[in-house]
């Protein structure tokens, strides 16, 4: 069975500081969905995993759902299985009436379940808030009892996970999923946005299709292509194209300097102006906004606003991977092969059967 995965599409993200501007970053964002999908449809792939947040709000706009229903349809209509879970960017439940398309191959995960087919056992949960304890206990049982590989597809916490210039690490918090996992387990999330593998590889953060926040700015984004084997489980990432993003950190607000590396880049890139160590007066951001307009710059912004004062986030990044606007990634493919004894057997298990 080959499978590819997304996670945190965002569908209807606005941000920029023109109406159009933010029509173009939430087209991006339909894009990237639209590409994923598209590939999905090319490369003869059997199972479309969505691990959470389809939409950037919890009551998305109609056209924003329109896009998500021009997207899905046509992998619908080619037979294309796809599983979807709403994180908690959509409130942890999808609105039936939003979902309730006529499709058999079309599976929305709206409480916590276990699915069985041919091929493998999908344990999945919408974003969890509450009974986190009572919930794992139920999906250790069925991992642990499965006879054939298992997916599991979450929108989650997992000690370990990180993001951001500062690697910022969710270590044992409370809402940390703790599962102990086989290796014909696989667990598939999305929540993080950066793509990353825990657990040796158990554990994958798909990443979300499109960068949502500067945090992000130094991340690649796309998906995941993977295959499961009665014997075996593997995937990588592929990286799509994303709207730039620049952050420029400084302690020193020098209008020359900055009017030359603004003028250096596209007016699609996002912009982030991040002055470390001053308080940024009103009027200096006023001065800003004028010198930069919206109509050139529609994604210029500047922080800090008000009377904060930022530490240095990126510089300390720069210093650890050079002048680079983005983590080194890993595309090696993740593979792991397990015994299929370790599942166990049933008598419905094929060759069983007397
Ligand atoms: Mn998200």
């Amino acid at each position: 069975m080959r499978f590819l995965a997304v996670g945190d599409t965002h569908l209807g993200l606005l941000n920029g500081r023109t109406a159009h501007a933010k029509r173009e970053l939430a087209d991006q964002a339909a894009q990237q969905f639209r590409y994923c999908v598209n590939k999905v449809m090319r490369t003869g792939v059997d199972w479309f995993f969505h691990a959470g947040d389809i939409f950037d709000r919890s009551r998305p706009k109609a056209w924003a759902i329109d896009q998500y229903y021009s997207i899905i349809q046509p992998a619908l209509d080619a037979g294309i299985n796809l599983a979807v879970i709403p994180g908690n960017h959509d409130k942890g439940v999808l609105q039936p009436s939003l979902f309730d398309f006529e499709y058999d191959n079309y599976h929305v995960i709206n409480s916590l379940k276990y699915l069985d087919f041919d091929e493998f056992r999908l344990v999945a949960s919408p974003y969890i808030y509450q009974g986190m304890r009572e919930k794992e206990r139920k999906m250790q049982a069925w991992i642990d009892n499965s006879d054939r590989p298992v997916i599991v597809l979450l929108h989650h916490l997992f000690s370990g996970a990180s993001f951001g210039p500062m690697d910022y690490t969710f270590r044992n918090r409370e809402d940390c999923v703790r599962l102990r996992l086989p290796d014909y387990a696989q667990v598939i999330t999305g929540h993080v946005h950066r793509t990353q593998t825990l657990n040796g590889g158990k554990i994958v953060y798909t990443g979300s299709t499109v960068r949502t926040s500067f945090a992000e700015a130094i991340e690649p984004k796309g998906y995941l292509l993977g295959e499961i084997t009665p014997e075996s489980i593997m995937y990588r990432f592929v990286e799509l194209p994303s709207i730039p993003m620049e952050v420029i950190e400084t302690a020193v607000l020098d209008m020359e300097e900055l009017e030359q590396k603004l003028h250096k880049l596209s007016p699609r890139t996002r912009i982030l102006l991040r002055l470390t160590g001053m308080e940024l007066a009103s009027n200096q951001l006023q001065m800003l906004f004028a010198q930069f307009p919206a109509h050139r710059w529609p994604y210029f912004s500047v922080s800090p606003r008000g009377d904060r004062i930022l530490e240095p986030l990126y510089a300390p990044f720069w210093r650890r991977h050079g002048r680079v606007q983005r983590v080194p990634h890993q595309y090696t493919p993740v593979f792991r092969q397990f015994a299929s004894n370790e599942l166990t057997m049933t008598e419905t298990k094929t060759g069983l059967e007397v």
